[in-house]
């Protein structure tokens, strides 16, 4: 028997359980992109504000693309158990936040009208780096001008994607599906409709056969959608709501609401995602296959502690850097989270952007080292090769990968063309870096040094100097 409506009462004690009735209302939350992190994240603080007894946080999940996911929802009526595991210990809990399900790549009719139901109040999206298409702001279009049409009342639309400014990218997308007919509709954007910028962060690995088995174990009935997360969440969030008693809401289930989320979005993209986009392509490359494994090597640890300490730390606003480097570390060595390296080296061509030329920059303005960068980038020429240090031949899961891989392939003949190559291309590393020879420079060197010796040898190579 899986997990469902039926069996969730004979679940063990131990296991946290939905204390509310799920079908009683309307869901009131629309999100876009139901993988993993959405499932462990923001559906667990709804469920908090559902258990608080507020009706209007039902979820209508949303996956963009894969049928196969949203199918096994279904089956077990959008219920699915979170492993919560750290230092702290181990619990299991079943959220119910989650009501109602749609694919939009195939429905997407539903999932317009979803968006226009007089109960949705919000929507929210986890679509990833690349899934800011045109086609995602004519979605989102659709659904809000059906709301305006029928006199319903504005929402809030939040992206939670790990972009910079990500309510500012997205309200400029759903603005840009608008035609010239549009006019009435884009006032009522403006005046109804709020897009707040947001900074999400908890890590939740895709599941792993471990996982599901231990799942198993813990509920006594079969779970294909369980999940592994850690303690640690944060959400924050610009207090720019279309309902302003939102914010007080959200507060109570522990968001924090602020006017100033750039400072926690700059601070999570460049350590946080900067540091995982590093060692995931070291680990890739040298055939470790979790964040954990590669955080409990010392030199890495060391060269992770290094490039948040010298070179990003210097650029943040937030001043208690220090405290959350090292809280960071703590949490990439997590033993519970087994996050494959090649998991967040997927997409790399979308997420390097966001993660490492600011830092190099702000040094490059400041005329200091960028050697752990340069490395780093050095280590993503070396990953594009689809091969590891032990003859091991990977897949570039990117929507790059093609180019990625044409360009990359000449580096054992002619390795310095092709890191020029690589780095000549504005929509990895923006518009400055690609024509700074110094960088340029640096990077050719640690890729020799990379081909040459190895990754692990030109870690302990940079950790030798005192750049
Ligand atoms: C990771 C993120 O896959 C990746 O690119 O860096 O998913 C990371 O785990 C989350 O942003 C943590 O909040």
């Amino acid at each position: 028997m899986p997990l469902s409506t039926l069996t969730l009462s004979t679940l063990p004690p131990q296991v946290g359980i939905p204390p509310y009735a799920r079908d009683a209302d309307a869901p009131g939350v629309v999100h876009l992109g139901l993988g993993a992190f959405h499932r462990a994240h923001q559906a667990m603080v709804f469920d908090q504000l559902l258990a608080g007894g507020d009706t209007r946080w039902g979820i209508h999940g949303v996956g963009m693309t894969r049928p196969d996911l949203v199918n096994q929802l279904r089956a077990q009526d959008g219920l699915y158990a979170v492993r919560v595991a750290d230092g702290q210990g181990v619990r299991w809990q079943v959220p119910g936040a989650l009501w109602r399900m749609n694919v939009a790549a195939t429905e997407r009719d539903a999932v317009v009208q979803a968006m226009a139901a007089p109960s949705t109040r919000w929507i929210t999206l986890t679509v990833t780096e690349k899934g800011y298409t045109p086609a995602l702001g004519q979605l989102l279009l659709d659904g809000l001008r059906l709301r305006q049409q029928s006199g319903l009342p504005g929402i809030t639309v939040a992206s939670c994607d790990n972009l910079q400014s990500n309510g500012h990218k997205l309200q400029a997308l759903v603005k840009a599906a608008a035609t010239a007919q549009d006019a009435e509709l884009l006032l009522w954007l403006d005046t109804h409709c709020a897009f707040p910028c947001s900074m999400v962060d908890r890590i939740v690995p895709a599941a792993t056969p471990e996982v599901l088995a231990a799942a198993q174990e813990a509920l006594g009935v079969q779970d294909h959608c369980a999940l592994s997360t850690e303690g640690f969440w944060e959400w924050v969030i610009e207090d720019r709501f279309a309902d302003p008693t939102d914010a007080a809401l959200l507060q109570s289930a522990g968001v924090r609401v602020t006017g100033d989320v750039h400072s926690y979005e700059e601070a999570k993209l460049r350590m946080l995602n900067g540091s995982h986009s590093a060692m995931a392509l070291m680990g890739a490359v040298t055939g470790r296959p979790f964040i954990a494994s590669c955080i409990g090597e010392p030199h890495i640890r060391s060269f992770v502690h290094r490039l948040m300490s010298r070179e990003v730390a210097p650029h943040l606003s937030r001043s208690d850097w220090a405290e959350y480097r090292d809280a960071l570390i703590a949490r990439f060595g997590n033993p519970y989270l087994k996050h494959s390296v090649h998991q967040i080296a997927t997409d790399s061509s979308q997420k390097i952007p966001q993660r490492w030329p600011p830092s190099v920059l702000g040094q490059i303005a400041q005329g200091a080292s960028f050697e752990h960068h340069a490395l780093a980038a050095a280590v993503f020429v070396r990953y594009t090769l689809g091969v590891d240090e032990q003859g091991q031949a990977y897949a570039l899961n990117d929507p790059q990968a093609e180019s990625l891989m044409a360009l990359g392939a000449a580096q054992r003949t002619n390795p310095e063309a092709c890191v020029r190559a690589l780095l000549a291309r504005e929509d990895l590393w923006g518009q400055t870096l690609p024509s700074h020879a110094a960088w340029t420079a640096r990077v050719v060197h640690w890729h020799q040094v990379v081909l040459q010796q190895g990754v692990d040898a030109a870690i302990a190579q940079l950790l030798a100097t005192s750049t």
